[in-house]
């Protein structure tokens, strides 16, 4: 089997660029691990930046998220049982950001990628990268019990962090920056309203929460705990309980409470591998960075990368130029660094850490308090979660 582009992963990252490359006539193939509902099933972020809502208008695949889903202009600090609202078109000229389920995101992509009769391959299995540090790589996987080999010119890693692409690179080539938080996020995800029009979140001394939406009659919420706790311990009772004791009066007074249609912990940790580029393989997406969600950057740093891969493949075939290509890692890292910086920062001001002491507490509610009474500390808050621009 041969194509231009073999793209490894079906989520976001890989349907995005996977849509993007095949409106401009590129050929792709998509190898996908698990089952199409199995990646569907996942169920992840919630917040697009203007950027990535205008990618899936260039993919071809924004009607549904015009339709459906949610402009905010505004989002809310809770923290001394007060909340405080940061106007975010206000302090941004009028950006805005679109609540819009990662699930919808991907199930957009899929269904365009399968009308437009895109090969994608799903259960593919024991998938490995061969000669990609040349002209003529090889991806091998298996399907159906068949060994099967795709000759490609190029091939994108959008496999996560968990994916093959990454530790397909020789550790001496890769450089590693990373840490690991004390503390994961609990999510809940249930069919009730949610507690106010735009998100919260929460600084509270029994720890963070956050209060989201995937519509306004499906509600997504988040608890910090302890980095290995389990889902087990916590029934809903107990989630809504803590949920109401760490939110403003008015809010808790709101609360709407139902039963868990999903609850989850997710590990929270910072992480870059550099460079993204290794021969004819790129790394986009997790599979190359990953941010704590607090900043609500992952999917749409993922959505950055693709839009600089995809440019950058288009302007090769199209005038067999390499001067993107040359470039991807450089730009891509520029722009990652600073969301990683961004969600670090979030996560540092507005989560418990347990060994952080009285003075760190008194820090934390310092920059809170600075952040909500000067605009300029808010322009910046404001600034950088509409999203940089490219
Ligand atoms: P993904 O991990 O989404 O997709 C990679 C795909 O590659 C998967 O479908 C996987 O099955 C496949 N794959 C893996 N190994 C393979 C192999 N060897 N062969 C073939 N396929 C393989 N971001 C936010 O902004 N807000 C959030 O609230 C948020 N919550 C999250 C919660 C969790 C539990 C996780 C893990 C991430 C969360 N994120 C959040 C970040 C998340 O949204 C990612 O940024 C986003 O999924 C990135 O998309 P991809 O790069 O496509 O990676
Ligand atoms: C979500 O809705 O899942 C969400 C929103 C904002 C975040 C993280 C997660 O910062």
């Amino acid at each position: 089997m041969r194509t231009q582009v073999a793209i490894i992963g079906a989520g976001p990252a890989g349907l995005l660029l996977g849509q993007l490359l095949h409106r401009q006539g590129i050929e792709t193939v998509i190898l996908e691990r698990r089952s199409a509902d199995y990646v569907l099933g996942r169920i992840r972020a919630g917040v697009l930046e203007r950027g990535t809502v205008e990618l899936m208008a260039r993919a071809g695949c924004d009607q549904r998220l015009r339709a459906e889903g949610l402009p905010h202009s505004g989002v809310n600090l809770c923290f001394g049982g007060q909340r405080h609202r940061i106007d975010l078109a206000g302090l941004t000229g009028g950006e805005q950001v679109t609540v819009y389920g990662q699930t919808e995101v991907t199930r957009d992509l899929m269904e365009a990628r399968a009308a437009a009769g895109a090969p994608t391959v799903y259960e593919a299995g024991d998938v490995s990268l061969h000669d990609f540090d040349g002209p003529k790589p090889v991806v091998r996987y298996v399907k159906d019990g068949v060994a099967q080999s795709l000759h490609c010119d190029f091939i994108a890693g959008c496999d996560g962090f968990h994916g093959v692409s990454r530790q397909s690179v020789p550790e001496r080539a890769l450089e590693i920056f990373e840490r690991a938080y004390p503390f994961g996020w609990l999510g809940l995800l249930a069919d009730v309203p949610p507690v106010d029009d735009e998100l919260i979140y929460v600084y509270h001394e029994d720890g963070f929460a956050l209060c989201s939406m995937r519509s306004m009659t499906r509600s997504r919420y988040y608890l910090q705990c302890p980095a290995d706790e389990k889902v087990g311990n916590w029934s809903d009772q107990r989630f809504w309980d803590a949920l109401r004791s760490r939110l403003d009066p008015e809010a808790a007074e709101r609360l709407t409470t139902g039963p868990a249609l999903e609850k989850s912990v997710a590990p929270l940790r910072s992480f870059v591998a550099e460079p993204l580029r290794f021969g004819s393989l790129f790394l986009a997406g997790d599979a190359a960075h990953i941010v704590p969600p607090t900043g609500a950057k992952g999917l749409n740093l993922a959505a950055g990368d693709v839009r600089y891969l995809s440019e950058a493949l288009i302007e090769f075939y199209g005038e067999s130029s390499t001067a993107g290509l040359d470039a991807y890692s450089t730009k891509a890292l520029a722009r990652i660094w600073k969301a990683e910086r961004f969600s670090w920062w979030m996560t540092s001001m507005l989560h418990h850490f347990p060994e952080q002491g009285g003075f760190g507490r008194k820090i934390q509610l310092a920059e809170l308090e600075y952040l909500v009474s000067s605009r300029a500390a808010s322009a910046s808050l404001a600034e950088n979660y509409v999203g940089l621009p490219y």
